[in-house]
């Protein structure tokens, strides 16, 4: 969707043309400038200054146009866990043991690598997270490897990542704030969030891609998903206003980017486009000049080597993250790769080189579909239960039932300047074999040069089972049969009221029994 984007950002934003290689760093740099990280939760380049149609996004158009929009930001993974674990420690989840989802939470992370925050508290920096402002607190940490959420750091016998729970204050400076905004991760909060809008998405308005049906079940579900980015946006709004009330604004550095694609199908979980391209903004007046655009690849990791050098911190060598500001020429990418392994009870494995023009995919695991049998997806999108009952009934087009086949590719090869959505498998297209051969090259030369233990741990795995997605599920169906009738019919669910139902954690089920 990019060259829409692109063009109509152009209209929205009225950002400057001009394509800046090196990105100034005029401050004084005596004072360490206080870092806000701001992580969206679950949604792909999605914000009115994206392009995206139907939503409303004041405040993040004008963190933009003051600052630096990044129009191809690309996760290393496209779920959660895998790709925050790659943010906190700048280097590709493969490489560092944090690549299968909600994996190695006992294991610490390896030497040489420590969390950014480590080096940044190194530099005397305060390492806050979350904020009072936001929904439920903003404090998500979320990382696969040893970890807790605050305390110290030696990665032997303490693993705090942050100094404490706290909002941002004069006082802390100069501070490194993560502020988890977990609006737009799929909730029960979805259908309280639209009823209280006093805008809610219209409808009408909205812009389907070709590979979803165009139903009335899945534009509400799609129009829900932009009131949640909607209150997002006024969130960010609060958190700036906050700011400079706090008299912070002028030596602070605000960075948004979201922690993977958007959860619906082909977004979150999967190597195409919704799954692992996001939105980036980076504010700085007086460091960035107003109304940057970039159209250069830049990987999520990224941000963590900015954060160090705008910090004044020692980048470590190993780092495979490249500071995007602070230094006289920027290193973009040729390219992102990418890289996707266990979800929950799905073993899975596939590969990504996404280049300026042309996305390379190698399915190591071609033999589990993308609609495949996982909880999770059955549980949290709606779309994925309409468009079968659409499929059943034979109206679905050919390009619909792609999601559906029993099987994928081994490779894929999409021309993202010509097909945006992906829609056209090229890996047979004669005219683009030397593409296919150039990208499956690089995809070669990133295992010869990197580590990736999700190749070598292949046909070894341990997918999770038993997981509360999978036992809410097995209870609905057996016990309030109509209410799984009605997420088969298309309806957003407050379904999580059913992990409490049916499955509760063993440890509150022993607090409970305790009382
Ligand atoms: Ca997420």
């Amino acid at each position: 969707m990019f060259p829409t984007v692109k063009s109509i950002c152009l209209l929205v934003c009225l950002i400057s043309t001009i394509l800046l290689t090196s990105i100034g760093f005029a401050q004084d740099e005596s004072k360490p400038p206080n870092i806000i990280w701001l992580m969206a939760e679950d949604m792909g380049p999605d914000l009115e200054c994206n392009g995206m149609a139907g939503v409303k996004t004041p405040n993040l158009n004008q963190m933009a146009r003051e600052g630096a929009i990044y129009n191809r930001a690309y996760c290393t993974n496209p779920i959660c866990s895998p790709n925050r674990s790659a943010m906190m420690v700048g280097m590709h989840q493969t490489i560092i043991n944090a690549h299968h989802h909600r994996s190695n939470r006992d294991v610490p992370l390896a030497a040489p690598y420590k969390p950014i925050t480590s080096y940044l508290r190194d530099s005397g920096y305060n390492c806050l997270l979350g904020h009072s402002l936001v929904m439920g607190g903003g404090r998500k940490t979320d990382c696969n490897f040893k970890h807790t959420p605050t305390g110290e750091y030696d990665g032997v016998e303490k693993f705090g990542l942050f100094d404490k729970k706290a909002d941002f204050t004069p006082e802390d400076q100069p501070f490194f704030s993560q502020i988890q905004l977990q609006v737009a991760h799929r909730g029960d909060w979805w259908k309280d969030v639209r009823k209280n809008s006093s805008h809610p998405v219209a409808l009408q308005e909205i812009q389907l891609p070709k590979y979803f049906a165009d139903s009335p079940e899945i534009r509400y579900d799609w129009a829900a998903y932009l009131d949640t980015v909607e209150y997002m946006d006024n969130e960010v709004g609060l958190l700036m206003q906050n700011l400079k009330n706090q008299g912070l604004a002028e030596n602070t550095i605000v960075i948004f980017i979201a922690d993977n694609g958007r959860c619906n199908l082909r977004g979150k979980g999967y190597l195409q486009e919704p799954g692992i391209h996001v939105p980036m903004i980076i504010w700085a007046p007086g460091r960035v000049e107003a109304r940057t655009i970039v159209d250069e690849l830049v990987c999520t990791t990224d941000i963590s080597a900015t954060v160090l050098k705008l910090a004044g911190a020692e980048i470590p060598d190993y780092m495979t993250s490249k500071p995007l500001m602070g230094v006289d020429e920027v290193q973009y990418r040729d390219y992102v790769r990418s890289a996707r392994d266990i979800w929950d009870e799905i073993d899975e494995c596939s590969r990504s080189v996404t280049t300026d023009r042309f996305k390379y995919i190698k399915n190591h695991m071609p033999g589990v579909p993308w609609a495949t049998d996982q909880a999770y997806l059955e549980i949290n999108r709606p779309a994925l239960h309409v468009m079968r009952r659409l499929m059943r009934e034979g109206n679905l087009t050919d390009v619909q039932m792609t999601f559906f086949k029993d099987e994928k590719p081994i490779e894929e090869l999409y021309d993202l300047e010509k097909d945006a959505e992906e829609l056209d498998n090229l890996t047979l297209d004669p005219e683009y074999a030397p593409v296919l051969l150039k990208l499956r090259a690089l995809e070669n030369q990133w295992q010869a040069d990197n580590t990736d233990l999700g190749l070598a741990d292949l046909g070894k795995r341990k997918p999770e089972v038993g997981l509360a997605s999978e036992v809410a599920r097995a209870g609905v169906k057996a016990n309030e049969p109509e209410l799984w009738e009605r997420l088969e019919a298309g309806e957003l669910m407050k379904t999580n009221q059913w992990m409490k139902r049916y499955a509760q954690s063993p440890k509150k089920k022993k607090k409970a029994g305790a009382k």
